[in-house]
């Protein structure tokens, strides 16, 4: 059944005129067959369009180059010189990565990706890519990872990098390797943008042309020179990531944007899209989502073609071959295209009678085209007020041979023997540059260099003066320098709250007011939210310092009479980024980076449900490590048991863990907001005046108590990592030591009393700050120590910060105990720790810390056991408290297969009970 669509639901005026028209389409139909009627609709459609008539936009267009062949703007470039150079571009990636092979098995490397895609980034290099001289931001390129051999084989020919460099692709242990792929944190000179984990950089350039947007919008600074380009791979595109902001950015009118799109019909195991066509996919999906669509499939040898099609056979030919047998024609003969291509239809063989087999093998594509992509590229950079992408057809592995180009092994070739590359030499036309007998059998393949005074090497520096300098390059530099906040920001968290209650988030929320108050740093802050804002307190921001919208606000908001109402702005500071954490941390990223990739610093502060950070955008926050971000994160409704009610899902106990497993990462676990205030102050200080690449992670708790005041002295334990917070009671002839992290500190002050009460224990209590830091100080001492046999060995800090303490240490978290384990092989003393292993689950705060065994009678009873286990006291004495406290010892036998999932058997065999019972 055809379900016809609105129109029949609105007053027809003149249905005898509507008639009229359905019937002159049938009759084209009928006489002329469906390509004509195809031809004209798609005619009348654009006259609509032309005459405003309103009509809503076509996701799709038929399989022709979207730029016509009279709308093509002059090449402003020498098409000679560039095709040599891209030649030896070519040949000396071929080259670098075959070599690295030769040398190193296993060593890796991909050949194809950039063989498809080195006219894709030549264009951009000489025609549109601004550098960083004269003090310009430039403009920001994300390379496709895999394409990174030809990018350095570039900068070879520039003079940016030695034969030497490229004999160390992938060899970076010594110093001086070339990195696999775009890496920043190994070669910060060169890489801007990590790429290389699919999905990542694609998401990331929309944010960064938003936060560049944001910068000018905002007036920190003009960020109107710069143009964010980002290359995708076809198969890339089924990431999540790629495509899922793609409507931000035409929601937000980013022209300053512009993807490729490197349709080469083949991703790493096969193709692409073989039963479909990955280009109309895409064209329909970025068309319905706002961006400016231009694919360039056809190379110019194509439009005299489609020119002689009067009948439509061609364009119907082209509509209705599928990618898979696409990837076919280019691995097969021009007799086998002749045959199956054009040969079924009469008509279109002799639209190719004129061509030899070899004419017909070489039609090319768009992607390899320079005048088409030129052309392309131009009216990308010409689009107002909408985003580009520009839909590239190639070829995998392009010339590279027959037994690579196109074939579905392709992407991970990195080995050609010397007879395969004497071919592609052929294929690329270097007899001159690449005498015969260097590619004679065992002979090692040589690179091509320029000589300064050949005129590709002054075409290529010409071309970059006046583009302003190379890409890509990293430069870090002050252009506008950032003034760290005064110190009375974080006075009022010092002080305490007396006895008024607050969280650590409400804390944080105070202090981050206070620095977005402060006249010179303020401007400089970015707070981060992924609508959340209400849950941690934060929409008091809102009104004071707005949220950024690119278009600012066009209705009054339904709160507007209120103290906190919903504004929006302009020059709004905060990004309220909608629910996407990876979002947000594409904006962290971009934000975090600005003090290298405009020399403006910038702090961002991104504030996220503690349980949907790490766990949900690792991957990002790896990238963001990798692309050497500044900032801080900042975990709240951390905790297992803290945050009560939510459950399994939202309860996070493990973020911490995850963090420490990030090199750039520090993680804290603050229980007090002067701790807050001293980490944020602490860090500020080593990303902005240090200049360390350094992401600080601090865990917010809603839980409500007394802020206490800063003790004396304490600043530099709450940076290390752990200081004593209070001495042991006097009078008790036994002594412990309680290490707490965030709100565990009330399970260890009540532990504290009852201990002295009733067990004759006098406590001191540590606050353990930062776990991760303790045993990175602790491992690097130890590695010191191993390798200095001679020397009197180091103490660990953690080691030396508890030398003192006497009986046994009990670690309590709202954390895994794997958390605070982290330290135990470095404790002067036995060491237990108690944390929150298991799925979370709703109840109270209190019966979730019985639950977890980290309340206060735990920690005494863990604390009399170990005691018993010194001999310090008698186990009849644990026992009792066993049964003081009403403990079930037998939950959870570990003598049973399940017992690492004690929490959660436990569980099911109490529901299985209760269920029993009915
Ligand atoms: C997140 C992630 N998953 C998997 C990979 C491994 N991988 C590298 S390249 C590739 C295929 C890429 O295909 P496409 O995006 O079409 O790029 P092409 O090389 O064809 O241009 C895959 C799966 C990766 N780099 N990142
Ligand atoms: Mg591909």
């Amino acid at each position: 059944m055809i379900i016809d669509g609105f129109v029949n639901q609105l007053p027809d005026i003149d249905p005898g005129e509507t008639q009229e028209w359905r019937e002159s389409l049938d009759g084209v139909v009928e006489a002329r067959g469906k390509p004509r009627a195809r031809f004209l609709m798609s005619s009348l459609l654009e006259r609509a369009r032309e005459l405003q008539v309103g009509t809503p936009a076509t996701v799709s267009t038929p399989y022709v180059n979207t730029i016509p062949p009279d709308q093509e703007p002059w090449f402003p470039g020498d098409e000679h010189l560039e095709r040599r150079i891209r030649a030896y571009i070519r040949w000396n990636a071929a080259v670098m990565v075959v070599k690295a092979n030769k040398h190193a098995e296993g060593i890796g490397g991909h050949l194809a990706t950039f063989a498809s895609s080195a006219s894709l980034y030549e264009v951009g290099f000489n025609h549109f890519w601004r550098g960083k001289r004269d003090g310009l931001a430039g403009d920001q390129v994300f390379f496709q990872g895999h394409a990174a051999p030809g990018i350095y084989a570039r900068a070879f020919l520039e003079g940016r990098l030695t034969a030497e460099q490229l004999d160390h692709f992938r060899r970076e242990v010594g110093g001086g390797g070339l990195s696999s792929y775009p890496h920043p944190r190994l070669m910060p000179e060169f890489w801007e943008f990590p790429t290389v984990s699919m999905g990542l950089g694609p998401l990331n350039s929309i944010y960064q042309a938003r936060f560049n947007k944001y910068l000018h919008n905002r007036e920190v600074d003009d960020t109107s020179g710069s143009r964010v380009w980002c290359f995708v791979g076809d198969g890339e595109c089924d990431e999540p990531e790629t495509l899922g902001a793609i409507s931000l950015a035409a929601r937000e009118q980013l022209d300053n944007l512009t993807w490729v799109v490197n349709c080469n019909l083949q991703r790493l195991d096969g193709p692409v899209r073989g039963n479909g066509k990955i280009i109309q996919e895409l064209e329909a999906i970025f068309r319905g989502a706002g961006w400016n669509v231009i694919k360039v499939i056809w190379g110019r040898q194509w439009d005299d073609l489609l020119q002689r099609d009067v009948d439509g056979v061609l364009l119907n030919k082209m509509n209705t071959t599928l990618d898979g047998e696409f990837q076919r024609y280019a691995v097969e003969s021009g007799a086998y295209i002749r045959e199956h291509f054009f040969g079924p239809d009469r008509r279109l063989r002799q639209m190719v009678e004129h061509l030899s087999d070899d004419e017909l093998r070489n039609l090319p594509r768009g992607g390899h085209d320079y005048r088409k992509l030129y052309a392309a590229y131009k009216a990308a950079t010409e689009q107002v007020g909408a985003p580009t992408v520009i839909l590239a057809k190639t070829i995998k592995g392009w010339t590279l041979g027959p037994d690579v180009e196109g074939r579905n092994a392709t992407h991970q070739i990195k080995k050609m023997t010397n007879e395969q590359l004497r071919l592609l030499r052929e294929r690329l036309y270097l007899h001159d540059e690449v005498p015969a007998e260097a590619l004679a059998d065992g002979a090692e393949p040589p690179y091509i260099s320029l000589r300064e005074d050949s005129p590709e090497y002054e075409y290529m520096t010409h071309r970059g003066r006046a583009l302003s300098g190379p890409v890509p390059s990293r430069v870090v530099r002050d252009r506008r320098p950032i003034e760290l906040p005064a110190d009375t920001a974080f006075d009022e968290m010092s002080a305490g709250s007396g006895t008024q209650q607050a969280s650590t988030t409400t804390a944080f929320t105070r202090l981050l007011r206070n620095l977005c108050r402060d006249p010179h740093f303020g401007p400089r802050v970015v707070p981060i939210i992924p609508d959340e804002a209400r849950t941690f307190g934060m929409d008091a921001l809102f009104r004071e310092f707005k949220i950024y919208a690119a278009l600012g606000q066009h209705y009054q908001p339904v709160d507007a009479e209120m103290l906190l109402s919903y504004v929006e702005s302009k020059d709004g500071q905060i990004l309220e980024e909608g629910i996407t954490e990876a979002g947000a941390m594409a904006s962290f990223i971009a934000a975090g980076t600005a003090y290298a990739t405009h020399g403006v610093p910038m702090a961002p502060f991104f504030i996220f449900y503690s349980m949907f950070g790490f766990q949900r955008v690792m991957d990002l926050i790896w990238a963001a490590s990798d692309a050497r971000t500044r900032g801080f994160m900042l975990g709240a409704t951390a905790g297992r048991t803290t945050l009560a009610g939510e459950g399994l899902q939202h309860q996070d106990g493990h973020s911490l863990l995850l963090a420490s497993a990030v090199p750039t990462v520090e993680a804290y676990d603050p229980a007090f907001a002067y701790e807050v205030a001293a980490i944020v102050r602490h860090g500020l200080q080593r990303m902005f005046v240090d200049g360390e690449d350094v992401i600080f992670y601090l865990t917010l708790y809603n839980e409500n108590q007394a802020m206490p005041p800063m003790p004396d002295g304490a600043e530099t334990g709450i940076i290390d990592g752990l200081y004593r917070w209070a001495s042991r009671p006097e009078g008790p002839t036994r002594r412990a030591t309680i290490l707490f992290s965030g709100p565990a500190h009330h399970a260890a002050r009540q532990a504290q009393v009852e201990l002295a009460e009733h067990y004759d224990v006098g406590a001191e209590l540590w606050s353990a700050t930062s776990y991760k830091r303790l045993r990175e100080q602790a491992l690097s001492v130890e590695r010191w120590n191993r390798l200095h046999p001679n020397e009197v060995p180091l103490t660990p800090l953690v080691t030396e910060r508890l030398a003192a303490t006497e009986g046994p240490i009990v670690a309590v978290t709202d954390f895994m105990k794997i958390v605070p384990d982290q330290i135990s092989r470095w404790a002067p003393q036995p060491f237990v720790p108690l944390g929150t292993d298991g799925f979370g689950r709703s109840d109270t705060r209190d019966a979730l810390r019985r639950f977890f065994e980290t309340d206060a009678p735990n920690v005494v009873v863990t604390v009399l056991s170990a005691l018993a286990r010194q001999g310090e006291i008698k186990p009849e004495v644990v026992a009792d408290a066993i049964a003081r406290y009403g403990f079930d010892p037998d939950a959870g036998d570990p003598r049973t297969v399940y017992a690492q999932h004690r929490s959660d058997t436990t569980s099911t065999a109490q529901q299985a009970q209760s269920l029993g019972q009915f």
